[in-house]
């Protein structure tokens, strides 16, 4: 349903942009991918990612701790550690392992037989609760919590402290649903709500600043993509890809497609401006007592009988796929190290650009008429820290108006001149 209303604002400054984040997460291969997108953007976007904490979903929590230390072994460049959650108990019903036995297409052991057991390596002391109550007093309103599991964690840290929502500058959601499409065993509920449907109840309930990515949002996205737009994110030849690749490899036969759900989370939280449309409803959220509707999500759309004092979730119903399938891609990329010094490396692009183009033979530059630049400058307010990578690699000219976003990277205070094959742009 589109819901598209003119006089809305624009959903970042409903969210807002995050500046500190901490993932809460249940790897999973959707969560690996996404974790390394959360990566990517944080680099982007100069946002420090504090930590991740873990929670029994897609498996236990032990295998699920494990496995998050993998993501950041592979990486490599995170600087960041993992803290290890709790889990619901009875949430393990629900584990048919959609992922496989390990949450990773067998690739737990795979890597541990390579590397040497991950032990605890990458594992902070602190536990997720106390790590969670650490930061929120320490950076106060500035954290942004993305939730790409159950809610757990959350909920014990919200027992040890009451204002801990407060204290967060906002959460994004990847679960619940907003038009019924579930993927838990009583169909109409998403799989993290179903895991802990009660935690998930109490923190719709009282946190101020939720947006919330649902299943709906993202089969939507993922079961429209054709073979060749999943082989150009998932099937690059580097080291990130043939990961993500190996983690996702049961789940992909499974599904016959790759699963990309806490993907569009980290994206939202990260890059709110990826938001098209949006709604603001309250929601209410069914507890454990009935497995027909464990999980499952109202919503007052009409908005007769709110409740009083009840806070509205920001609901996203239609994202920018095609910026999507960008950040997912080049996420996966090699050399992520380009963004380690900005300037320099933006110079360094700017050579390799010249030099690039001069190879693949393009003579007949078109200088950018004003009413582009125009636009394009004003874009720049945001884009001063959007990351250029893409074109280096880049094999197709026909450049549509998010390459131009990375072609503004090369913009030094001279006149931006590039090759419009797309003229209507
Ligand atoms: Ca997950």
């Amino acid at each position: 349903m589109d819901h598209t209303d003119s006089q809305k604002p624009e959903f970042e400054k409903i969210q807002g942009f995050a500046t500190k984040v901490i993932i809460d997460c249940d790897p999973g291969g959707d969560d690996a991918h996404a974790i390394l997108l959360a990566q990517y953007l944080s680099k982007a976007f100069n946002v420090q990612i504090l930590g991740l904490t873990t929670g029994g979903g897609n498996q236990t929590v032990d295998m699920v701790t494990k496995n998050s230390q993998i993501i950041i072994d592979i990486h490599g460049e995170t600087g960041f550690l993992v803290h290890k959650g709790t889990q619901r108990d009875d949430i393990l019903h629900i584990q048919d392992g959609f992922f496989g036995k390990d949450s990773f297409g067998g690739y737990q052991s795979k890597y541990q037989e390579i590397n040497g057991e991950i032990g605890d390596k990458h594992l902070s002391k602190q536990t997720a609760i106390e790590f969670l109550l650490e930061q929120v007093n320490q950076y106060p309103n500035e954290i942004t919590l993305i939730c790409m599991g159950c809610f757990t964690n959350i909920q014990n840290a919200l027992k040890q402290l009451p204002d801990f929502l407060e204290k967060l500058k906002n959460i994004v959601v990847m679960g619940g649903t907003h038009s019924g499409v579930g993927n838990a065993p009583n169909w109409v509920s998403e799989y993290n709500f179903h895991g802990d449907p009660n935690a998930a109840k109490q923190i719709f309930e009282k946190a101020k600043n939720i947006t919330m990515i649902s299943f709906d949002l993202c089969y939507d996205y993922y079961n429209n993509m054709s073979e060749q737009d999943q082989a150009t994110i998932f099937g690059q030849n580097t080291k990130l890809a043939n990961f993500i690749r190996q983690s996702n490899s049961q789940a992909y036969i499974k599904g016959k497609r790759y699963s990309i759900c806490d993907q569009v989370a980290v994206a939202v939280a990260l890059d709110p401006r990826i938001v098209l449309d949006y709604e603001q409803k309250q929601c209410k959220i069914f507890d454990d007592k009935d497995e027909s509707t464990r999980g499952m999500v109202a919503i007052n759309w009409i908005e007769f009988y709110n409740i009083k004092d009840q806070p509205k979730v920001n609901i996203v119903t239609k994202i920018d796929q095609k910026l999507l399938s960008m950040y997912l891609r080049d996420c996966l990329k090699d050399g992520l190290d380009v963004f380690s010094n900005f300037q320099h490396e933006r110079q360094e692009n700017q050579k390799a650009l010249s030099a690039y183009l001069e190879a693949l033979g393009i003579p007949d530059y078109l200088e950018i008429d004003p009413s582009l630049g125009s636009l394009l400058m004003i874009q720049m307010k945001h884009l001063e820290r959007f990351p250029l990578c893409d074109l280096i690699t880049h094999q197709n000219l026909d450049y549509d108006f998010y390459s131009l976003y990375f072609f503004t990277m090369f913009q030094s205070n001279q006149t931006l001149k590039l090759r419009l094959l797309n003229q209507q742009i």
